[in-house]
């Protein structure tokens, strides 16, 4: 049991998962594990994320001309990758995926809703023209319901899990990281990722040892 700590499920859809548009390497091997997590009820609080994006969003290289998916980009005076059109409001890659049963998640949080700005964290936006990264409100959520850890688990590993156990940090909570539990886009990035997060004192963790 952890009391104080909550479980962010980081945007667990099937366009992130093998066959859809922006597949994660073995993303739906996290499936069952996380939907057996979740019925274990370990955790204060949960809380999902999901990738909702308009059409035409900026993210997608299909709005840049002669870009291609995964190129990078400036925009707003930040690194932006291009990706494949993915996660588009309303369309089957964009559901929450329908092998975990979702009844007992708390908090479902939509992101990446605006057209022009693009959003990996659950606790903030990417930065927008303003320069700001504006907060979804989730550190306050959590903190208003005695929530002091959080342990993330989804996808994708090095970039929407990743900003999101980052940001937890720097609003004040202990972040854990599920590593069984996360799939990267690019199975190269996981030492970098490893790294990046011993640096920061996000603790891996494997769900065998959740209890
Ligand atoms: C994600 C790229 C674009 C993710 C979302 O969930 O990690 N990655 N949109
Ligand atoms: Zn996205």
């Amino acid at each position: 049991m952890h009391p104080n700590a909550a479980l962010i499920l980081v945007d667990v859809q099937p366009d992130f998962m093998p066959g859809g548009a922006l597949a994660c390497h073995e993303g739906d091997a996290i499936v069952p594990g996380i939907d057996r997590l979740l019925r274990r009820g370990l955790f204060r609080q949960s809380v999902a994320t999901q990738d909702w994006h308009p059409r035409g969003h900026v993210s997608f290289a299909s709005v840049h001309e002669g870009y291609r998916p995964f190129q990078q980009i400036e925009l707003y005076g930040h690194p932006q990758t291009l990706w494949p059109d993915h996660c588009v409001q309303g369309t089957p890659g964009a559901a929450l995926h329908p092998g975990i049963d979702w009844s007992p998640v708390d908090l479902i949080l939509r992101k990446g809703n605006r057209p022009d700005v693009d959003s990996y964290s659950a606790f903030h936006e990417n930065h927008g023209p303003d320069d700001q990264r504006p907060s979804t409100g989730l550190a306050g959520w959590l903190r208003a319901r005695g929530v002091s850890e959080i342990y993330a688990v989804g996808l994708a590993r090095e970039v929407c899990v990743l900003w999101t156990v980052q940001d937890a940090l720097m609003a004040g909570f202990r972040a854990h990281l599920v590593w069984d539990l996360t799939r990267p886009v690019t199975p190269q990035s996981d030492e970098t990722t490893r790294a990046t997060l011993e640096r920061l004192g996000v603790a891996i963790v494997e769900s065998a040892a959740l209890c």
